[in-house]
């Protein structure tokens, strides 16, 4: 699938530029092929009583507390809604259109990061990709409740409710802060590797999760330029910090985003500078809307091709009984034809013995 356009080289930012267009990263099935040894091993406890296949109507964001969830997915929001690109988004209802698109003119006017989010906020939205639409639901949830169902698996309204929304979910996408993975305490890396992988082990071993698509975004690549060049860019950030990640979603893609770049203001506080534009935003959701679409058309043309089949199979069956059933007639016609000369020819007999 393309990814966005490269903006034009700015000197200034070079380097965020090397890291952000750094982002078809497909990560070789050589690479990966011990993966699938440990990939499916020992599925989630959750997947236990789930087997048939769930409703999927829903691109889900996953992520830690502070990965950037909620700044992604209104920045998303405002910049699909606004812009004239490959993709567009509309919110179902006006409540959900004002709070995504409050929380950018927060950033924009008042220069204020977001507080962190209290409870599940659900978003139901509407994109439209390649002329196709596609319902989407997202949840904006404390990160917390990651942690609280992934890690610690532990079971109340919210994280049923998350567990529920991924469960469900079309399309995965990945959110984590490169920071928490390489300098984070073993407490806040646990829930991006530990809790990842439960979720995503959830997510394949669900009947058809194998074909769900699943992306690895690296968030706030303004600020971490310099991290990832130093690890190699986001595949070997990638492979170096989220190895078992990789081997349960062996062929991850993993993508570069800055949704809000950060500077410095008159104090010396890092805040919001929505004047400058967000960094490979629409990518990583671009490619699952092409997976999604490209494995509905092979749904549409396996389904085609099986009615075709069934069609051909009914057709043949039933010449096959049209030819028994005038078999049978023509047999009984030479049956009667046979029969009649026989009688004739008795008949003839017994007159000619009577007429002696
Ligand atoms: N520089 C920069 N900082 C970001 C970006 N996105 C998020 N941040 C920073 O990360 C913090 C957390 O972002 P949120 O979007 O609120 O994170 P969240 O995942 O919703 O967090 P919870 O609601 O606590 O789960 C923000 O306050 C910003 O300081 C980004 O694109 N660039
Ligand atoms: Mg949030």
């Amino acid at each position: 699938m393309a990814a966005p356009p490269p903006p034009p080289p700015d000197p200034a930012t070079d380097g965020e530029r090397l890291v952000a267009d750094d982002d078809s990263l497909d990560l070789g099935v050589d690479e990966m092929l011990d993966a699938g040894s440990t990939a499916m091993a020992d599925p989630h406890p959750m997947a236990a009583s789930l087997d048939a296949a769930p409703q999927r109507d829903r691109v889900v964001v996953l992520g830690r507390t502070r990965a950037g969830k909620t700044i992604y997915l209104s920045r998303l929001y405002e910049q699909c809604w606004k812009g004239d690109g490959a993709v567009r988004i509309e919110a179902h209802d006006g409540k959900t259109h004002l709070h995504l698109l409050s929380i950018v003119e927060e950033m924009q006017e008042h220069r204020r990061w977001p507080a962190a989010t209290g409870g599940n906020r659900w978003l139901d939205l509407h994109v439209t990709y390649r002329g196709q639409s596609v319902t989407m639901v997202s949840l904006d949830y404390p990160g917390e409740v990651f942690r609280k169902a992934f890690v610690e698996q532990e079971e109340n309204e919210d994280t049923r409710e998350l567990v529920d929304h991924v469960r469900r979910a079309a399309a995965v996408l990945l959110l984590m802060d490169p920071k928490v993975l390489a300098t984070g305490r073993v407490g806040e890396a646990a829930d991006d590797d530990f809790g990842m992988v439960q979720a995503m082990r959830y997510v394949r071993s669900l009947p058809g999760g194998d074909q769900v698509p699943i992306v690895l975004v690296l968030t706030k690549i303004d600020e971490n330029a310099d991290l990832l060049r130093h690890h190699g860019k986001l595949r070997g950030f990638a492979h170096k910090f989220c190895s078992n990640l990789m081997r349960t979603v062996p062929g991850l893609r993993v993508f570069g985003v800055c949704a809000v770049r950060s500077r410095r203001d008159a104090l010396g506080r890092v805040v919001p500078d929505l004047d400058r534009p967000p960094r490979g935003l629409t990518g990583p959701l671009e490619h699952c809307l092409a997976v999604m679409l490209e494995s509905k058309l092979v749904q549409q043309r396996r389904a085609a091709a099986q009615a075709m089949q069934d069609r051909m199979q009914r057709e043949e069956r039933l010449a096959a009984v049209e030819e028994r059933s005038s078999d049978r007639f023509w047999m009984w016609v030479n049956i009667l034809l046979v029969a009649g000369v026989v009688a004739v020819g008795v008949l003839a007999w017994v007159v000619v013995r009577a007429s002696r």
